[in-house]
């Protein structure tokens, strides 16, 4: 029998008593996979077939106010309202029905993204996990991080690993109700670690992620190759993140990325989301890196660039990436 979101909600809030009160406010930070998630086991779940590392971006993250309100709900992104049809609006409450505690309970959302949505790297990551935290608040269900972070990955996968700062693991798990599914903190700080993001382009994406994962373990002959490279980064990353090795950190990103984009590429249709720019972005992090800079690169499921570097490096890289937004995730 499939389970579904339902079956996992309910799991969790399991004889907790809810005492709503009219409103509560959350926040949760964006996050940049170091190590990727690339493909499900189960698609209702968001459930992954390997684990992921990621890093959270600090300050830059989602901001929610979440209302009980009568009639209908209503949701508003940076000030705008959105429409009720929109695919972030029927998205947003298709999630928002895995909690409703009587069926005419209705929601205000008021949303603000603190990374800018216009450069194109908002995500759902931040987006699932402060709604998970400020449905926490607003019930005093007073959940767990363990079971806020499973609650934010049935509304995006990566958001799983946004109730937390810092560097996160989130597990694959094996169970098929996912609850050995979750994000930790590893307990690691790195001070003078640097993103950089670099906005390519901020036009919509040809395909969503999410349909770009299913095309990929659907049809990518390159996909078998993906757990074996996983369990190697994930090592790898782990160990440089302990003995603050940033070459191995970078090298390991950045292969690790190049790696996922090589099996979608390899998808049928392929999905190529880079841009010319992308590709002469790449060229300009490897020539700086043959002549001495420790930089290096990871991408998502998008045409832009998030440089990885460290603080003493800053200044020559913000030289020849002058437009860079730089993000300090342990300062
Ligand atoms: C990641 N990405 O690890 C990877 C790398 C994109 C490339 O997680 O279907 O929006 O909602 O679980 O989390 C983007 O996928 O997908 C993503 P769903 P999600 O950050």
């Amino acid at each position: 029998m499939t389970i579904t979101k339902k079956d996992v909600v309910a799991r969790i809030l399991q004889g907790r008593p809810s005492s709503p009160r009219p409103s509560a406010s959350a926040f949760a930070p964006a996050n940049i996979a170091l190590c990727k998630y690339w493909g499900k086991r189960d698609e209702e779940l968001n459930l992954p077939v390997t684990p992921s590392l990621s890093v959270s971006l600090g300050s830059f993250g989602s901001k929610v106010t979440l209302s009980l309100q009568g009639g209908s709900d209503a949701a508003e992104l940076n000030g705008e309202r959105l429409a009720e049809d929109s695919f972030f609006a029927k998205r947003l409450f298709a999630f928002l029905d895995l909690f409703r505690p009587a069926p005419d309970t209705r929601f205000s959302v008021v949303a603000h993204n603190t990374i800018p949505t216009a450069a194109g790297f908002a995500s759902s990551a931040s987006g699932f996990a402060t709604l998970a935290l400020a449905l926490n608040e607003i019930f005093g269900w007073d959940l767990d991080r363990r079971s806020l972070s499973i609650l934010a990955r049935l509304g995006s996968g990566s958001a799983s690993r946004s109730v937390y700062e810092g560097f996160v693991e989130w597990q694959a798990g094996t169970s098929p109700d996912g609850m050995d599914s979750y994000a930790e903190p590893l307990d690691a700080k790195w001070k003078d670690l640097r993103l950089g993001l670099l906005a390519v382009s901020t036009d919509h994406k040809p395909v969503p992620s999410r349909a770009a994962m299913k095309r990929t373990v659907e049809t990518s002959s390159l996909y078998t190759a993906w757990p074996a490279k996983v369990e190697k980064d994930m090592a790898a990353l782990k160990d440089a993140i302990r003995r603050r090795d940033f070459p191995l950190l970078g090298q390991t990103a950045e292969s690790n990325a190049l790696t996922m984009h090589a099996t979608m590429m390899a998808a049928s249709p392929p999905v190529l989301y880079w841009l010319p720019a992308s590709l002469s972005a790449m060229h300009r992090v490897w020539a700086l890196r043959d002549a001495g800079l420790p930089l290096y690169f990871t991408m998502d499921a998008g045409p832009n660039l998030k440089l990885l570097f460290e603080e003493k490096d800053a200044h020559a890289v913000k030289k020849v990436f002058y437009d860079v937004q730089i993000v300090a995730p342990f300062a």
